[in-house]
Parts: structure tokens; sequence; C-alpha cells
């Protein structure tokens, strides 16, 4: 099965997205997902410019040789943009080789460990009666775990909340890229974060009660003295994990807030190989892998960090906001689904367009995702409404404290 033409679709229907289409002599195709949020056209360039000419004449079936060769034939290895390219082309061969055998993907992973997946959704709120709003909608849509982000007093825009009000009608849609030339300023300031958070968490559990799994993202903002103090003040509401409570690249200093607190962590959305979790799975300083697909060399290497992850009883928690497109959701379902180890997936519906573009056979029911069992990944890309939607540039916020220093968003 010969590599005969492999295509780069760059389509921003809600918002950008970089696609990887693959079709083999026998006229099979396959999707991979490389969008990486803010920075898509250096892996749209990555792949049409350098990867692309590799590809054709390959065989489609030999996976592990094209990841391996990608990886190791270019000699500049790691790095978001190189994993993201690299797992566009294992995403898009792990499709056709489904597709070729007759099965949806997860069969090929070893089958179905489980028979649904527990997904979480994204509550958040200006104030607690606004957020509390925005948990209860969560419950009607049927999402079983939710995590909370709040604003803080006296900053203007906070990480993970919507700007407009769950109640306001408008599609409950956090989507932090802008549409704009330039990048947005925030403000942020971590003393006041940490004195105001733990009192909504208070509030939350007083109103919702014990048993709702309830998650909180730190976005990489605190010092690892500072994430050690919220775990241990968070402990009494039971979250189901903390997220990037320090920024990412030390990660001994994981191993500092872990002596601290029995809040579980989890991390690595930012994270690109299995070197970025080397010591955290060995020493055990997290709970949860919190890697896409998408960034991480995808299926190919998540499953190889997953199983080493699982000798050390830390589990899956892929990412899954809206800058993850349709194909690599489902990517992440599959390997959720298949892996024993698997502990939650995030989940952020995609918006009306973006489904025009791409569509998709998971399903979302009573608070749990299913691939489902179409050959393949099961989705499908329409060319012409992608071409619809021309790129757009987008760029993430990033902070300034009150000084003016540049502080990580
Ligand atoms: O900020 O995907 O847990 N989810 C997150 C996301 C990330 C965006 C960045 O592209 O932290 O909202
Ligand atoms: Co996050």
């Amino acid at each position: 099965m010969i590599i005969e033409k492999a295509e780069v679709i760059v389509t921003s229907p809600d918002r950008n997205f970089v696609t990887l289409k693959i079709t083999t002599d026998d006229g099979l195709t396959g999707l991979g997902d490389a969008t990486l949020n803010g920075r898509e056209l250096s892996v749209a360039s990555y792949l049409a410019d350098h990867v692309v000419p590799l590809l054709i004449g390959r065989d489609a079936h030999r996976i592990e040789d094209a990841w391996q060769f990608l990886y190791r034939s270019a000699y500049w290895r790691r790095g978001p943009v190189t994993m993201a390219a690299i797992a566009a082309v294992d995403v898009a061969l792990w499709d056709i080789k489904a597709k070729a055998a007759g099965m949806p993907l997860y069969q090929l992973l070893g089958g179905a460990s489980r028979d649904k997946i527990l997904a979480y959704g994204h509550a958040s709120g200006r104030d607690v009666p606004e957020l509390l709003d925005s948990i209860r909608h969560h419950q009607e849509l049927g999402y079983k775990a939710i995590r909370v982000q709040t604003a803080v007093p006296g900053l203007k825009a906070v990480y993970g909340v919507a700007s407009q009000p769950q109640t306001s009608g408008k599609r409950y849609d956090y989507e932090p890229a802008q549409r704009a030339p330039l990048p947005t300023e925030e403000d942020w300031d971590t003393r006041a974060y940490l004195r105001h958070l733990p009192g909504v968490f208070e509030a939350v559990r007083n109103e919702i009660g014990a048993e709702v799994p309830l998650l909180h993202d730190g976005h990489h903002r605190m010092t690892p003295i500072q994430a050690a103090k919220l775990g241990k003040e968070l402990e009494p509401y039971d979250l189901f994990w903390l997220e990037d409570c320090t920024p990412a690249e030390n990660q001994d200093a994981l191993r500092l807030v872990r002596h601290h607190t029995t809040t579980p962590l989890a991390i690595g959305e930012i994270f690109n190989t299995v070197f970025d979790y080397q010591t955290l799975i060995k020493d055990q300083l997290i709970d949860y892998v919190r890697s896409a697909v998408t960034h991480t060399g995808g299926i190919t290497q998540m499953k190889k960090i997953l199983d080493y992850a699982a000798q050390y009883q830390i589990k899956s928690g892929i990412h899954g906001p809206t800058d993850i497109s349709p194909v690599g959701m489902a990517a992440a379902l599959h390997l959720d689904l298949a892996i024993h180890n698997f502990g939650i997936q995030e989940y952020m519906q995609h918006g009306q367009y973006t489904n025009e573009v791409f569509q998709q056979s998971f399903t979302f029911e009573d608070g749990y995702l299913h691939p489902g069992n179409k050959p393949g990944l099961g989705i499908d890309l329409d060319m012409d409404a992608a071409g619809k939607y021309p790129y757009q540039t987008a760029y993430l916020p990033y902070n300034r404290l009150i000084d003016g220093t540049v502080h990580d968003w």
C-alpha cells in the first residue's frame, strides 16, 4: 500500500486547524491533526515543505518505521512543531491501516478495555453565582466531571473564564486564541489568585455536594512552593486533579509540590516526547498524563508513554480543548477506549462550522464519549467546506504583572 499523495489543509471554520490528508495507491485516505494553537503555519510549512516529499512512495503500512524515520532522519529532534507534524503522519497512517483492516482504530490497539469514556467539561464564572450556573448547565448537558475556573477580583481577564455567562443563551465556547494580528495582553497576580481560589471551591462543594469529580487548571502560573500551598489548601475539596500547577520545563518542581500535598497532579499538555515525562513517571511525581495525541507524536508515542505510566498506576487525561481538531479528538478517543490505564478525557464541544468541515462519528451521551465503529478514525473532511474558511491570524494571549513583567500565561 503505497502513499501516492499527501496534502496539508489549513482551514479556519470556528478557529484555525491544520490537517494532513494522506492518499494511498489503492484509494484509501487517512487524516491527521497538526494544529498548534497560534503557530499553525509553522507546522503546515514543516509538513508541506519537509515531510510530504519524504512520504510519497513509502509503504503506508509501516507506521513505526515512518515515525522513527521522521524523528531520527531530521537530525533536529523533539519540539512542538516537529512532533505535531510527526503526529499528523502517524495518526493518518493509523487511520489508513484501520480502514484497510475494515475496523475502528481501537480494535488495532488491542480492542476496547471499557464500554465508554468518561469526559470532563469546563465550567467557569466571573463570580460564584455565575460559576454555579455554569456547573449546573454542564450537569444538564450530562457531564459527570467538571473543571472549575474562576475570575479573580482585581484581574481583568483570567485563563479559562468564558467571556459570556452560561445563561446568555450563546454557545458556551471558551476559546483563548483571539483572531487578531497581535496577541492580547492579560494581567496576572498569583497571590490574589491563591487568596481567592480555596473559597470558591468551598462554595462550590457546599452547593453541589461531595460526589462530582472537580478539576482545576493552574495553567503554569505558580512557583513550586505556591503550588504546594494551593494543593494543601484544596485538599478538603477533594479535587480529581490540579493541572499544570507549575511551568512544565522543570520536572523536579513537581517533587517539591508532591512532598506537601495529596491533591492529585496532572501535567503535560505542552509536552511533546516521552522524555518530558521521564522523571515525572519513574519518580511517581504525577497522577495523570495530560499530553495531546496531536502534540506528542501521535498514537504511536502516546501509547508508549501511557504504557510506561501504567507501571506506576499513573493514568491518562488526554488534552482535548477546541484547538485539538475533531481528527485529534477521534485519535484520543480510540486510544482512551483501548488502554487499560484510562483516567478521564477532556472534552470541549466544537462549533457548528467545525462540525460542517469535519464529519464525526464519535458520540457524547450522558457524560461519556465513544469513538464510534466506522472503519478507521471515523472522521471525514469535507474539502469544499474547508475551502470556504481560509486561515485567519490568531494568537493565544500573554500575561504581564502589575509592574509590567511578562509572566507565564
Ligand atoms: O490553554 O489548549 O487544559 N486545557 C488548557 C487549554 C490550553 C489551550 C492552549 O492552546 O489548558 O485551554
Ligand atoms: Co490545561
